[in-house]
């Protein structure tokens, strides 16, 4: 199979019309990956997905052909999809204050020109949950960019969707995390056109990687969170002589195991599964 594009810790191939997105066991600490793999990271990530644009399919379509159609090599950890005309924005929802809209709403007060309340930190609820779109930039960093921005670069009609259901896909989302102990602080979400012109949910969805997912019982405004997924990685890391840039440290068996037991416990208690 064609190789067309190859992420962090992902892989696109073609076959034939197809699509067939490759989940790896890659994990990025930092932005670096690391040189040691998570067992199971790719087929949890994948599976989430695949469970999620099943919960959402009443909101959005997506870009899912089959989660089982796929080469033996990659059972589990692959999806095969519709080719789409991928659309230029990067659709960020953001129900609480980190990253990149915390640094905003402490700069101005406002994130995607929404004013937000006096007061908030670190990990505060916001009042309502804000779309914050970024470009896509091919190189370097995402740029937050206007509502206006969006709709110059794909249209009025199909930039209010964009809005719409990445809003519609974060508090359906939000919603049934929340009912699990698990608070998802913001999400990135990609849509392509189908030949039809219509809109449709494409990459990854509510996956950690694209995601913050929180504890619920450890959530504590005014300070960094603790991630689900990679907290274990991200203190001991941090306790090690390293600067950060490639490459990265090679991660010790019982890191590697605490954090391999921590995406299996997102997979478990979002979805009720237990991929073993
Ligand atoms: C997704 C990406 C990955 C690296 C292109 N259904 C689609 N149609 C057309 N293009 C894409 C999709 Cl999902 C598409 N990406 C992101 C995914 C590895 C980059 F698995 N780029």
């Amino acid at each position: 199979m064609e190789l067309v594009y190859s992420g962090k810790v992902r892989d696109l191939y073609a076959d034939g019309d197809d699509l067939i997105m490759v989940a790896s066991d890659r994990v990025s600490v930092y932005d670096v990956v690391l040189p040691t793999p998570i067992p199971d990271k790719g087929r949890v990530l994948t599976q989430l997905s695949l469970w999620w644009f099943t919960q959402l399919s009443d909101v959005i379509g997506n870009h899912v052909i089959s989660g089982t159609d796929v080469p033996e090599e990659w059972a589990g950890r692959a999806i095969r999809c519709r080719r789409l005309r991928m659309l230029p924005v990067e659709c960020i929802a953001r129900g609480y204050l980190a990253g990149l809209g915390l640094a905003s709403y402490n700069e101005t007060g406002t994130i995607s020109g929404v004013r937000l309340p006096a007061g908030l930190g670190e990990g505060s609820r916001l009042p309502e949950p804000v779309f914050t779109p970024t470009t896509k930039a091919a190189a370097g960093h995402d740029e937050p960019i206007t509502s206006a921005e969006v709709a110059g670069l794909v249209g009025a009609e199909v930039a209010a969707e964009l809005e719409r259901v990445t809003l519609a896909v974060y508090r359906r989302g939000a919603e049934l995390a929340a009912a699990r102990g698990i608070v998802i602080a913001d999400t990135k979400l990609e849509f392509g056109l189908l030949g039809d012109g219509s809109v449709v949910l494409a990459d990854e969805v509510l996956t950690p990687d694209s995601s913050r997912f929180w504890l619920t019982s450890q959530w504590q405004p005014g300070r960094p969170q603790h991630a689900l997924d990679k907290q274990f990685l991200r203190d001991w890391s941090a306790g090690l002589d390293w600067d950060r840039r490639p490459p990265g440290p090679v991660i010790p068996p019982d890191v590697v195991a605490a954090t391999r037991d921590r995406y299996l416990e997102l997979y478990s208690r979002l979805t009720g599964g237990d991929l073993g």
